[in-house]
């Protein structure tokens, strides 16, 4: 089975992401199977080494969106790219709009080894 950690690196780690087209998350967001029984609405993929991601999870406890106590934002900006879906778009025909962006991440993270499982901000 696929584990929480497993699951972020598919839903959003891309180092070698270029994402220089705008096709980059309709493409991505089907490769990562994020548009099998719905279209995911938002999702980001992060294009920096996945030791930089990791190592957020070092980083001081913040609180996440949900309340819990387990998220940690990043020290750094980090390239990102947002994917929202469009609002024409209709289930299967998944359709994406990419935005490039450089900010600060917000990530939950659980478990031992401590590492990234959910993307907050
Ligand atoms: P996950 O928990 O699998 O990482 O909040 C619902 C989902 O949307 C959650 O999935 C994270 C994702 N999301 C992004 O990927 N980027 C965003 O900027 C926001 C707000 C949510």
């Amino acid at each position: 089975k696929e584990s929480r950690a497993m699951k972020f690196q598919r839903q959003h780690m891309d180092p070698d992401g270029l994402s220089n087209n705008s096709n980059y998350c309709n493409q991505m967001m089907r490769r990562r199977h994020m548009t099998e029984g719905r279209c995911k609405p938002v999702n980001t993929f992060v294009h920096e080494p996945l030791v930089d991601v990791q190592a957020i999870c070092l980083q001081g406890n913040i609180t996440c969106k949900n309340g819990k106590p387990n998220c940690h934002r990043s020290s750094s900006s980090m390239k990102i790219t947002d994917c929202r879906v469009t609002s024409g778009s209709k289930y299967p025909n998944c359709d994406y709009r990419t935005s490039q962006k450089e900010r600060h991440i917000i990530v939950a993270c659980e478990g031992n080894p401590y590492v990234p499982v959910h993307f907050d901000a």
